[in-house]
């Protein structure tokens, strides 16, 4: 697995973070950032998802068509079958979906740029006009890809909820896409998707009619140095040549990207190099290319060099070719943070000298960011077209302990085609847990006036687990933010509190989606028919069960504290409620809920914990700690000395703070250089279980007054005027020992 240079990344989490600042919604909610490769903590806005959940009737078309109008008092029943009219026999694989009948309703497909415009569809690739009446469907496609789109729009309104068994309203659909170009570029770091996923995904891009797939894994070694240079051995060349095959029934163009510049010479053989390659793709059905410079260093940058290679390639392999589509480049500046924005800069030697076919893309503000119409303007004016965005978004290589589940959102709904060419996402390593965003991205680029993120999600997961889809919407909404780089809303369904501002109906009601939460990854596991889909989220159903838990627990441990009784039974069961080092792993490496939950837990355990021992200490008639728990307590200020080998670790018995605890392997004597009434252990565990700890009271002279185990977590020692010497000996955490 390739890693992009440390300082690199360093730098971008920064920014990143400093981008989460500059968003376009009004309304904006404040989190303290986890601070990226451990920076200070700082305080981002997010801002929260716009729209609502729409109701449809029923009837949910995606991507939200242009111009639909439904008159559902009128029916056509198509249960019985439809007698099909392909008039270009283009369309056999593509309606398995209807019944076919030769006395049924009549549904003739067809396509053609002229019959079309001349009936008033739109003279764009994917354009359609579907009509449904009393005499039938008419699909009327501006191209072919029109007609097949039609053919989903078709398909999901006789799947639809209200078309069940195939009765459709009466229906004129004018469609067409905003954008020429809409779509995936697998452009991550990280395990690259199987072939299986690239399938299923393949399938969903023309469902939902998104017509490109750039193929640019950063860690397929022939896309990008050491072997771009080498052709794929036998198997994977049939496996790219059975994407390309997938891409033609899905109407997508397949293009295939190259990564050269870490080790390109500027020199004939490397050209020759290059071309080779593609005539290899080309040689298994690639009909569109892409050359990519970003996170390269050394001579490979240099823009006029980049430059020079693509409008080359243009003259003597595309225009030669004939049947091969303009490239693509991603240039070395493909964010405004570091890209050089003169007249000698990259973006300029592009817009000035680059074949103007050629298509550039742009990632934004920064490496993640939001689609604003200030950043394209910064753009298209230095390379003289419309940017081709690059959305780096589900994408989690910066974050891989992150599923991303959340709405797409953080695209301006006024931008046109004047302004950028497309929009691709970059997903995660995780291709089925990634649809959620790409249908969110499919309809943003379909429709863009219209995109609404909220109604786009609520669909989204009723299409990809019907099965359980309140499930999984609870799993997904607690599912988002990233903690780091490109912040996302979270769990916005849920109002969280601390015990200062402690509320019992606000508890309640926080309880009810912690019960939720609880019965979720059950749910979904038995339920869910997305095998793989299952497979990718599995970690991180455990983790939100396991955080349901303890925030109920905590909340449960409340009602218990507040109630200030019984501090034997509160201790054992807040200890039950502290996360084990095991814990604390599993959930770094499968982090959900980070945004509000996990805080909330944290903080009410932490409080509670203050709290406590403040009640500890008045029982014991001691004055409360005001120091910050994080300093070294000082044996002189608490009357006692220590005798051990592990000092540093034994004073943190005595810091009152239940966040930093002592491992006790061996013996700790605690002298007592003042008179004590008693001493409370606050006790934790071994390794393994129970922890294993004995006590031992003696007197100045080292006789025995008394000794015992300490067989419950929390253990209250008696102490006679005698005592001097407190002797505690085992293996076992110790929280704190507070003696008075
Ligand atoms: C890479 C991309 C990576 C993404 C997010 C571009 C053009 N290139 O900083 O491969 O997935 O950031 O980490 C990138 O975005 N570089």
């Amino acid at each position: 697995m390739t890693m992009r240079p440390a300082t690199h990344t360093k730098a971008r989490w920064r920014m990143l973070a400093a981008g989460a600042a500059c968003m376009m919604a009004a309304t904006m909610l404040q989190a303290q950032d986890g601070g990226g490769d451990n920076g200070p903590a700082q305080a981002v806005t997010i801002p929260v998802v716009p729209g609502q959940a729409v109701n449809h009737q029923g009837f949910a078309v995606s991507p939200t068509p242009q111009k639909m109008t439904l008159d559902k008092a009128g029916r056509l029943d198509i249960s019985a079958g439809v007698k099909i009219r392909d008039k270009k026999k283009k369309f056999a694989n593509d309606i398995a979906f209807l019944k076919q009948n030769p006395d049924g309703p009549r549904l003739d497909i067809n396509f053609n740029p002229k019959t079309a415009v001349r009936k008033g569809v739109e003279p764009r690739s994917g354009a359609y006009r579907l009509t449904i009446d009393k005499d039938g469907i008419d699909i009327l496609g501006y191209d072919e890809r029109g007609a097949y789109y039609a053919l989903q729009t078709l398909r999901q309104l006789a799947q639809s909820p209200a078309g069940a068994g195939c009765v459709l309203p009466y229906a004129q659909i004018d469609d067409y896409p905003d954008l020429p170009s809409r779509g995936v570029v697998e452009g991550f770091y990280g395990t690259p998707w199987s072939h299986e996923v690239r399938l299923s995904l393949i399938r969903f891009y023309g469902e939902n009619k998104m017509n490109t797939y750039v193929y640019g894994p950063k860690d397929d070694p022939y896309h990008r140095n050491p072997d771009w240079r080498k052709p794929y051995p036998e198997e994977e060349a049939a496996r790219i040549r059975q994407l390309v095959e997938a891409c033609r029934a899905s109407r997508t163009d397949f293009v295939w990207a190259v990564h050269p510049g870490q080790d390109i010479r500027w020199d004939e053989e490397d050209y020759h190099n290059l071309t080779a390659k593609f005539e290899h793709m080309y040689g298994l059905g690639v009909r569109a290319f892409a050359i990519f410079f970003d996170d390269i260093s050394g001579q490979g940058t240099d823009p006029a060099r980049q430059t020079a290679l693509l409008n080359r390639l243009q003259k003597e392999f595309v225009k030669r070719k004939g049947d091969v589509a303009p490239l693509i480049i991603c240039p070395t500046d493909y964010s405004k943070l570091w890209a050089n924005g003169g007249p000698d800069g990259a973006l300029s030697i592009y817009g000035n000298k680059l074949d103007p076919e050629v298509r550039v893309f742009w990632t934004g503000d920064y490496v993640c960011s939001n689609l604003t119409k200030e950043t394209l303007q910064w753009v298209d004016s230095r390379i003289k077209r419309p940017a081709y965005y690059w959305w780096n978004f589900p994408v989690t290589d910066y974050a891989r302990n992150i599923v991303m589940q959340g709405p797409a959102y953080g695209l301006d709904n006024t931008l046109t085609d004047k302004d950028l060419y497309g929009i691709l996402s970059n997903p995660m390593e995780y291709g089925e847990a990634s649809k959620i965003a790409l249908y969110g991205v499919a309809d943003y680029g379909w429709n863009i006036k219209a995109y609404n993120p909220m109604d786009n999600w609520e669909r989204a997961l009723t299409l990809l687990m019907p099965q359980a889809r309140e499930a999984y919407k609870t799993f997904a909404i607690h599912s988002c933010d990233t903690g780091k780089g490109y912040r996302r809303d979270e769990s916005w369904n849920i109002k969280t509190f601390t015990l200062a501002d402690w509320n019992d109906a606000k508890a309640s009601a926080l309880d009810e989606e912690l019960k939720r939460m609880r019965h979720a990854p059950e749910e979904i596991r038995t339920k869910c028919r997305n095998g793989e889909l299952l497979r990718e989220i599995d970690p991180w159903l455990t983790q939100l069960e396991a955080l349901a838990q303890r925030c109920a627990k905590a909340i449960d441990l409340g009602r218990n504290y507040r109630t200030g009784q019984d501090d034997a039974k509160f201790w054992e069961a807040y200890r039950e409620n502290l996360m084990t080092h095991a814990d604390s792993t599993a959930y770094a490496a499968h982090t959900i809920g980070s945004l509000k939950l996990q805080p909330f837990y944290a903080r009410l355990m932490e409080d509670m914990g203050k709290g406590y021992l403040d009640r500890l200490a008045d029982d014991l008639g001691l004055s409360r700690q005001t120091a910050a728990a994080t300093d070294t307590p000082r044996t002189d200020d608490l009357g006692i000395s220590l005798h051990t080998d592990h000092k540093e670790q034994a004073l943190k018995a005595f810091d009152r703070s239940l966040s930093t605890l002592c491992h006790l392997k061996g013996k700790l004597s605690i002298g007592l250089s003042q008179k004590k009434r008693a001493c409370i252990v606050l006790a934790g565990r071994t390794g393994h279980g129970a922890a294993r700890l004995s006590v031992c009271l003696m007197r100045a002279d080292g006789s025995v007054i008394a000794q015992q185990n300490i067989s419950r977590p929390y253990t209250y020692i008696a102490l006679d005027s005698e005592t001097s010497v407190i002797e505690i000996e085992g293996d076992g955490e110790i929280y704190e020992i507070v003696t008075g």
